[in-house]
């Protein structure tokens, strides 16, 4: 793994050629966090573990972005011509009858990191999720049409990524527009003692953004109308041992 110099943005060029566009089920396209992966000396809290057990205060949380960070955003994403592709996924590996109807396109965008990097880890450090986050994937602009939907499905995948080893560890969901209905996000975050374990974010103004862990159970329930766009990000870092 190389070592860059912190806060500069690598986009490793193997790592470019692997996602031909295709859909979660490898790994989208990667980008180097600010520090080096596993560069014991770079002097960043990102790449610093000091326990090896995981620990949190909460298993997600939610956050509005301000007007202009989302007009930036909504820039980047408007001047980004990648067209979308997509239609149905079936994880086989979690479960089989996870299946989605969306649109993807993968954004593969340094300013975008440049923005996300900094709440990510400002997330992550409120949270005590105690990651050595050291990469980011190619931001994934998703579109659900009337039906379009995700069912129940983590985001980490069962092996660590092929080519370094990396594990999706926080992922995000940034709700870009509020005119449709359905669509539904749902975060299985409960005790098994409640009845709804799920935590539901519904009619969320754009530039909300939903953080949680990457081996959290996530859905996104059926559109009954209009489309539901979304920006989502997984920030990946080593095993947890
Ligand atoms: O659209 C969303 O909010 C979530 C999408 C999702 O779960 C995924 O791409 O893995
Ligand atoms: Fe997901």
């Amino acid at each position: 793994m190389n070592t860059g110099k912190l806060n500069s943005i690598g986009l490793n060029p193997a790592l470019q050629k692997v996602h031909p566009g295709a859909v979660n089920v490898l790994h989208g396209p990667l980008f180097r966090c600010g520090a080096a992966a596993r560069d014991p000396s770079a002097p960043d809290s990102l790449t610093k573990r000091s326990i090896a057990m995981r620990y949190t205060k909460s298993l997600f949380c939610e956050l509005l972005l301000k007007e202009d960070l989302l007009g930036r955003i909504n820039a980047v994403l408007a001047h980004d011509k990648t067209a979308f592709s997509g239609g149905v996924v079936l994880n086989k590996e979690v479960n089989s009858s996870s299946s989605r109807a969306s649109e993807i396109r993968w954004i593969e965008s340094p300013e975008l990191k440049w923005l996300f990097d900094p709440i990510v880890a400002d997330v992550s450090k409120a949270n005590d999720w105690n990651f050595a986050l050291s990469h980011s994937e190619h931001f994934q602009h998703a579109r659900y049409g009337i039906g379009g939907k995700y069912d129940w499905h983590v985001d980490q995948h069962p092996h660590p990524h092929k080519l370094d080893g990396l594990i999706r560890e926080v992922s995000f969901t940034l709700f870009l527009n509020d005119a449709y209905a359905g669509g539904e996000l749902d975060l299985e975050i409960g005790s098994p003692r409640l009845e709804n374990r799920c935590a539901t974010f519904k009619n969320r103004k754009p530039g909300t953004m939903v953080f949680f862990l990457g081996d959290v159970w996530r859905r996104v329930r059926p559109v009954t109308s209009g489309v539901r766009e979304a920006l989502v990000g997984w920030y990946l870092g080593p095993p947890y041992v």
